[in-house]
């Protein structure tokens, strides 16, 4: 494997919607985005107490809004490194990918040396951790900056994200989803069923009455997504008994199965909102 890339400072810089402040073996930042619930503005880093933000959110009646990282605070994230590995959320529903790309350009006329490269996750939360965590392997095993895209963007294209949420309020009112599909969702008082699409919106594909029937169906569509029955990722607003109850009906079904079940940070629980839980997970190639 390469040699000389122990001397080189190789960093994963991220945006704080794949929901973790620390990768293990590695140098990793999170660059928060900024929550704004009300008239008070979060930030969303490992201080943000996640609770007190959705409350605020819940008791608002006006707007709320959310805002991608600044340029600044993206190259602040590259300095000292050598190679820069950065995941985004989706370029299809936020405007920090972008925000990225430019901070990349412009730090690059400073430090031509530098080499980064810029995932487009074209989705968010669990499936941003996947391939944090793909990409911190090929790091410990050695693996070059080419080959590292490379790998990545094909295990990009190899895991899916699906969501299960009681509420789209907070979707439809930034423009991210449909607000006739929002008030469908509503009246009816089901759960909705959604997953991140090939160009990286929101497809809903599904509805649950009631949150018995979830495991169930979430079941269904991993079969129909051809799941590895490999690592599976669950993050959650405030939802921890459903999630549970989900990793266990899916440990039936899939033994081998490697799920994680942990809190959503600030981001993913603004737009997921209680109740909520994003699913990402590795499909046969
Ligand atoms: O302010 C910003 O730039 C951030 C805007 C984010 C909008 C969507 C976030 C969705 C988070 C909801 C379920 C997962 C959807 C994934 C679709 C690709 C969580």
């Amino acid at each position: 494997m390469i040699s000389n890339s122990d001397k080189l400072k190789i960093k994963i810089v991220s945006d704080s919607s794949c929901d973790i402040k620390s990768v293990d073996g590695v140098d990793f930042t999170s660059v928060p985005l900024t929550l704004s619930p009300g008239d008070r503005d979060f930030v969303d880093n490992e201080a943000l107490n996640v609770r007190e933000m959705l409350d605020v959110l819940e008791k608002h009646n006006g707007r709320s809004h959310t805002a991608c990282p600044s340029v600044d605070r993206w190259i602040s994230a590259f300095e000292g490194a050598d190679i820069v590995y950065a995941v985004t959320m989706t370029s299809n529903l936020s405007g920090t990918y972008n925000s990225a790309c430019a901070a990349r350009d412009i730090y690059m006329q400073t430090h031509p040396d530098v080499k980064i490269h810029i995932f487009d996750s074209l989705s968010t939360g669990p499936e941003m951790r996947l391939l944090i965590e793909r990409i911190a392997k090929l790091i410990g095993e050695g693996e070059g900056f080419e080959k590292i895209i490379e790998i990545g963007q094909r295990y990009l294209d190899s895991v899916k994200l699906f969501f299960v949420l009681g509420s789209l309020h907070n979707l439809s009112q930034n423009g991210r989803v449909n607000k006739n599909v929002a008030s469908v969702i509503k009246k009816l008082g089901v759960r909705m069923i959604g997953m991140a699409s090939e160009i990286g919106t929101i497809k809903v594909v599904g509805a649950c009455k009631g949150a018995k029937k979830v495991p169930a169906a979430i079941i269904k569509k991993l079969k129909a997504s051809k799941y590895n029955g490999k690592k599976l990722y669950v993050c959650h607003v405030e939802g921890y008994p459903l999630a549970d109850e989900l990793r266990r009906e899916i440990k039936k079904e899939y033994p081998e199965a490697e799920i994680l079940v942990y809190p959503a940070g600030g981001l993913c629980s603004f737009y997921a909102e209680r109740g909520g839980m994003i699913i990402g997970f590795e499909c046969e190639e």
